[in-house]
């Protein structure tokens, strides 16, 4: 009796035993030779999971498998990032505790991912917003502060006075608070840092040790870091009676151009300014100059599309190179937390000094000249930022740019003007949020000794359940949980009051993959020799959209720990896989743009072998792929079909009587055989080359084979029987609750994802190949060498392809194709 595909009885039975079975757990300690260590960057939850997920998470799952099957010792794991902003904005809108809306939303995801019968190793699983998680966040903080790594200051804040709430950058749009619309500001209050920017050399230098990484990928991140070389130069500064006795440090990418410096400016926020023009007329001007430059963001400040603004503050300051008085002015395109926050400007090399000296009248003077050129201030309608030779300046004329900015760097190191400069865009790494739902910092602040870091026996310091959500100020919700936040002081005993700041969730995400090695650890973080057995991972699977930040942040953890002699190696993630994204009209799917497909639907009507089959034929893991508009159709039509094919090609197989005399060495067996094993062959060459979009083409021309020689009248169940179980093996990883019911209704009693992958014979796969004619009108018009198993339509295709045949068509469609494979293709034409 034949059964037919119930998928869905098929799921429910399997999705427990694989659980119950704990048949993905990896070992603590792998072969070193056959280690694998595959992680997906963790979901956030919010909602179910979507179509971007499912895709994902499929790929991942046909690696993991597929490598499982090839015996390595693989760990695929999976966690969930648990804390963030859309769990305490639900608290806000919905009056909803943010810890049940997410654990209903992980719940949610969790049954959703156990339904596509991921092969999870669920014995590591954790959620970040775990107190067993979290206290190793507060663990790692108090390392990094003993080391001098985590620090206090003032920083800027986007403010909305209307929410008295401090804004994460992505809620101000242009200008206004994204919930209300007020006009939001610039405030400073103290924040918690990560001292990334000791480290940007060595971010930037192991790159060199990512050998699997895009070029685009590493440009990416040494754009962020953002290393320049030059000079830092002194210029000494005029007061009001004209005495010197003030000096500011400007730094320079071009210290060849000093001779042509014919202003100074000063950031607006720069303490000098308001120092400089105190009790004058342009102390007024100044604030009011402030005040506008506060709401601007740095990227509209230094933009090169926007007119720049700036006053001056009618003071002087000495160029060091010639003794020249060059007028000050406040400028919004100088940042105040970039190089000193004070530049010499050179109009005529540099296009913001340009456009600011052509607005305010401000001489431009050529000091680089191109060769055989002579560029005329008066004439020219932009900055030449380019190489050349050096003018006007003095002892200099005349030295070419290959020599100029380090020559001239020595001559201001031994007169003591100024010194050889690095200089990055990489900041410290703000990681205080004014939030409620994330991890606690653990020091509190006693009136006596100050900032008081908590002791490790003390941690995990966990959240309190009474807050007021509502925003009240300039702090945290957390501020509202006078209990929390009133303590005794670990140093004194006396009243102190805690940390009311949490940690940024990128805290979480930068080392939550060496938790996944030692996750049920209650004394450590991690044991450093679990760690350093899988580590460094083998892939990382993610989108380009965190090529900075979470791997910026996340190398630079694993630097610090390796500092701490923790690991034992400096990069991570040597080997990267960014993939394409799911779009829907274009657009990338995703909650917060409200454009997400769930997959229950696809679940209910195909199952989950079809779904996660359909997001894999897709095309190749690196592409995006648009959802098609008919929507879960569309699995209908391509791969739910193909899916019921193999099964009853299965199911046929197994009534056909065993022969024991038939080895199988007849013509059309030996045929069918060849189309097995060169099957394997280029199958195992996709799956190792992630080309699961092709290896799922070849086993559907496999199965084809199988039912074109059942219709010729082929009955070896031997020579099927073989097809059929590697079949099935071939396509373990990508649908595996259909192939491993009939593996078990081949008698198997072992998990086929337990199996070993098929082997072929080598003999068997060499291609046969037959000399093919194209006839045209009866007549001979070309030959070709092709495989003896050529396919009617891959006739069709070569034929037409040859330019020799076209030329005999003349564009002419043909009336009749006779195709006989493999030897002959016959066209009429009129
Ligand atoms: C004079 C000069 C002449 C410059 C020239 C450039 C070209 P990167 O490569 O981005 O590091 N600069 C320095 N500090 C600044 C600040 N706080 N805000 C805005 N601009 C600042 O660029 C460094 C250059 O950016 C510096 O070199 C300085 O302008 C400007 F032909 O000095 B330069
Ligand atoms: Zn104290």
């Amino acid at each position: 009796m034949q059964g037919d595909y119930d998928f869905k009885a098929i799921e429910d039975h399997w999705k427990q035993v694989w659980i119950e079975d704990r048949l993905w757990a990896a070992p603590a300690r792998p072969d070193p030779e056959r280690k694998r260590y595959l992680v997906t960057m963790f979901p956030y939850p919010s909602g179910d999971l979507h179509m971007g997920h499912v895709e994902i998470f499929s790929i991942q799952d046909a690696i993991a498998r597929f490598y499982r099957m090839r015996g390595d010792d693989v760990l695929n794991p999976i966690g969930w990032d648990g804390f963030g902003l859309p769990a305490e904005n639900a608290a806000i809108q919905r009056g909803m505790d943010p810890k049940k809306w997410t654990y209903e939303n992980i719940a949610r995801h969790r049954s959703s991912m156990e339904r596509l019968g991921y092969s999870f190793d669920w014995d590591r699983v954790f959620y970040t917003c775990d107190p067993d998680f979290f206290r190793w966040n507060q663990w790692f903080f108090l390392r990094f502060y003993e080391r001098g790594l985590a620090y206090r200051k003032q920083a800027a804040a986007w403010w909305c006075p209307n929410d008295k709430t401090v804004l994460a950058n992505e809620q101000v749009v242009q200008g206004r608070c994204e919930r209300c619309g007020a006009e939001v500001v610039r405030r400073y209050p103290t924040q918690w840092f990560f001292k990334i920017t000791d480290y940007a050399d060595r971010l930037i230098d192991d790159m060199d040790l990512n050998e699997g990484w895009t070029e685009r990928l590493k440009m990416l991140q040494r754009n962020w870091i953002g290393r320049s070389y030059g000079a830092e130069v002194d210029f000494a500064i005029e007061t009001v009676d004209e005495s010197v006795d003030e000096s500011v440090t400007v730094f320079t990418t071009r210290p060849d151009t000093l001779w042509g410096a014919t202003f100074f400016v000063l950031a607006p926020e720069h303490p000098l300014a308001e120092e400089l023009v105190a009790g004058t007329p342009v102390e007024d001007r100044l604030t009011a100059f402030k005040d506008e430059v506060s709401r601007m963001s740095d990227i509209d400040r230094t933009s090169t599309e926007r007119p720049k603004k700036g006053i001056p503050l009618e003071r002087y300051a000495i160029n060091p190179v010639n003794g020249e008085r060059i007028p000050i002015w406040v400028a919004d395109y100088v940042l105040m937390d970039y190089g000193t926050g004070a530049i010499m400007a050179v109009p005529a090399h540099d296009q913001r000094d340009f456009e600011f000296a052509r607005a305010y009248d401000l001489e431009i003077r050529v000091v680089i000249q191109a060769e055989g050129a002579s560029l005329d201030p008066e004439a020219m309608t932009e900055a030449y930022p380019h190489d050349g030779v050096m003018v006007n300046s003095g002892e200099f004329d005349g030295t070419p740019a290959s020599e100029s900015v380090a020559t001239v760097t020595d001559w201001l190191e031994s007169k003591g003007l100024g010194r050889a400069a690095k200089n990055y865009r990489l900041r410290d790494w703000l990681i205080s949020r004014q939030r409620y739902w994330g991890t606690p910092f653990p020091i509190v602040y006693c009136d006596d000794c100050g900032e008081v870091p908590v002791p490790d026996d003390q941690l995990p310091i966990e959240l309190p359940d009474d807050v007021d959500f509502n925003p009240t100020g300039e702090t945290s919700p957390l501020a509202t949980a006078e209990d929390w936040v009133n303590v005794s002081c670990p140093k004194c005993g006396g009243a102190a009051r805690r940390e009311t700041d949490t940690m940024d969730t990128f805290v979480d995400s930068s080392w939550y993959f060496l938790r996944y090695l030692d996750s049920r650890n209650e004394s450590a973080p991690f044991d450093p020799e679990l760690v350093n057995a899988w580590m460094p991972m083998d892939q990382y699977t993610g989108g380009i959209t965190h090529a900075v930040m979470h791997l910026i942040y996340a190398r630079f953890f694993q630097k610090v720990l390796m500092d701490m002699g923790m690991v034992e190696h400096p990069e991570p993630f040597p080997r990267l896989l960014n993939q394409g994204m799911v779009t829907m009209g274009g657009k990338v799917m995703s909650k917060s743009r409200g454009n997400i497909v769930e997959p229950v639907e696809a679940f209910d009507r195909y199952g989950a072998d079809a779904l996660r089959l359909y997001m894999l034929f897709s095309g190749p893991p690196d592409q995006d792929f648009d959802w098609p508009e008919e929507g879960v159709e569309a699995i209908g039509r391509v791969t739910y079909p193909w899916l019921q094919r193999v099964w009853r090609l299965c199911e046929t197989v197994r009534e056909i009587e065993r022969d024991a005399g038939d080895s199988g060495g007849g013509l059309m067996d030996v045929e069918l055989r060849r189309a097995t094993h060169r099957t394997i062959k280029v199958v195992t060459r996709d799956y190792g080359a992630l080309s699961f979009n092709t290896a799922i083409a070849r086993m559907q021309e496999l199965v084809n084979e199988a039912y074109r020689y059942r219709g010729a009248g082929g009955s070896n169940r031997a020579v099927l029987e073989e097809l059929v179980e590697a079949l099935l093996k071939m396509l373990a990883p990508m649908a595996p609750y259909l192939t491993e019911e009939q593996w078990h209704r081949y008698g198997h009693s072992d998990s086929i994802h337990l199996a070993r992958w098929p082997d072929f014979d080598e003999e068997l796969t060499v291609i046969d190949e037959v000399t093919m004619v194209v006839q045209v009108n009866g007549k001979v018009r070309a030959t070709m060498d092709v495989s003896v198993s050529i396919t009617e339509e891959e006739m069709r295709a070569r034929a037409f392809a040859s330019e020799k045949v076209q030329g005999y068509l003349g564009g002419r469609e043909p009336l009749k194709v006779i195709v006989k494979p493999p030897k002959l293709i016959s066209l009429v034409v009129k």
